[in-house]
């Protein structure tokens, strides 16, 4: 492999992904992003111009990905419209951009018998109960809850029957909750973390019981790559660093964190449908492919992500009033 073409590369993980490859090995990566409300130009600044080269334009355009897909070794897709929020409220993008977009680019990936790594998420199994001990493995069967999370399960079906019916050299992951840098102030932590910089209280969806398992968006990459060079074709890896934390745990280590009281915080209205609980047993990955998350320490890792903000406001301040709005409009 030496040239690789990431999708959705101007977005909150594929931009850590291409730091990643251009730190941590020779390849050069084309970016594809159609720099929708969710791509930031300035999430890929500083990177080298020799090996990194930026195509704005959209996966769903079949010349562009076919032109594309003749000058790469490798393509790993990470467009997506990924906000379930957004999906409730306008769901015809996310059919768009997740399934026909998928289905341009397996195409492309048939005709070029182009290697192809499909990003999804831990969504697709839809939710486990709060005092459930099992997680979710690689054969628990999909029931996604979210028009999002129904549209990425499909991608992950279209790509299943793309290597069983035309054998496309495809590996699929499902990650979970991701948080670092970079990730737009609609999600979670960084929309509690810019509130309380903003002197806004945090908002907390229902009673803030329900769990996540979070991983710091570095360790997802370091994954990814791993399964790009070492996965078996055809198979689906889950990803994730046993991060589990109820929401109203997370909004407390924000606040204590950044110097406010642990009870500063708003119950708003509920998201329709929440899942309640996710949580991810990545032991194939570990087993077979020797993969190891490095953030052992999620207040660590927090602590950082924080920071991050704080320094770097002209980043997420020009989406910050819009997504507010959006959120006001529906009592959240
Ligand atoms: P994001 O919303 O931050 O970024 C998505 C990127 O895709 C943006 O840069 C956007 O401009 C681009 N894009 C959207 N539609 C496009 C189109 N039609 N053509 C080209 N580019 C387009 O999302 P993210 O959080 O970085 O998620 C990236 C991927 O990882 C998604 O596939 C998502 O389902 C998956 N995932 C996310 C998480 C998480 O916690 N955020 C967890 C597991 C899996
Ligand atoms: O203001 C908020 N208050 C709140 O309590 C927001 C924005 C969210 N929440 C809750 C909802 C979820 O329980 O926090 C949790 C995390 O919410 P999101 O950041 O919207 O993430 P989630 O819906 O869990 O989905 C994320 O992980 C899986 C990503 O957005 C998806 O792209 C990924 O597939």
């Amino acid at each position: 492999m030496s040239r690789l073409l990431v999708t959705g590369g101007a977005g909150f993980i594929g931009s850590n992904f291409v730091r990643h490859v251009l730190a941590h090995t020779d390849h050069d990566v084309i970016v594809l992003d159609k720099l929708t409300y969710a791509g930031n130009r300035d999430s890929l600044a500083g990177l080298p111009d020799d090996r990194l080269r930026f195509v704005q334009g959209d996966i769903g355009d079949e010349a562009l990905v076919d032109g594309l897909f003749e000058q790469v070794d490798a393509v790993i897709h990470y467009a997506a419209e990924s906000h379930n929020d957004n999906s409730l409220h306008d769901p015809r993008p996310f059919l768009d951009t997740n399934i026909i977009g998928t289905y341009v680019l397996l195409e492309a990936a048939r005709r070029h018998e182009t290697r192809f790594h499909h990003i999804s998420t831990d969504e697709v199994y839809g939710d486990l109960e709060l005092e459930d001990p099992s997680r979710f493995t690689e054969s628990t069967p999909y029931n996604p809850s979210s028009p999002y999370s129904s549209t990425k399960a499909s991608s992950d079906l279209l790509v299943r029957a793309w290597v069983r019916s035309f054998g496309i050299q495809a590996t699929i992951s499902n990650c979970s909750n991701n948080y670092g840098p970079y990730q737009h102030v609609e999600k979670f932590i960084p929309r509690q973390i810019t509130n309380v910089l903003r002197g806004i209280r945090p908002k907390l969806y229902g009673s803030g019981e329900n769990v996540r398992d979070w991983i710091h968006a570095d360790d997802h990459s370091s994954a990814v790559l791993t399964i790009l060079e070492k996965g078996r074709i055809g198979e689906t890896y889950l990803i994730g660093a046993d991060g589990e934390k109820n929401n109203k745990d997370v909004v407390e280590m924000i606040l204590e964190t950044m110097g406010q009281p642990r009870d500063a915080y708003d119950l708003v209205t509920d998201r329709a449908g929440h899942d309640l609980r996710y949580a991810i047993d990545s032991q194939r990955l570990r087993s077979e492919l020797g993969w190891r998350p490095r953030f052992g320490d999620f207040a660590e890792g927090l602590a950082a992500t924080i920071d991050w903000y704080r320094m770097n406001e002209q980043w997420w301040a020009p989406s910050k009033d819009a997504t507010e709005a959006f959120y006001a409009a529906k009592g959240q």
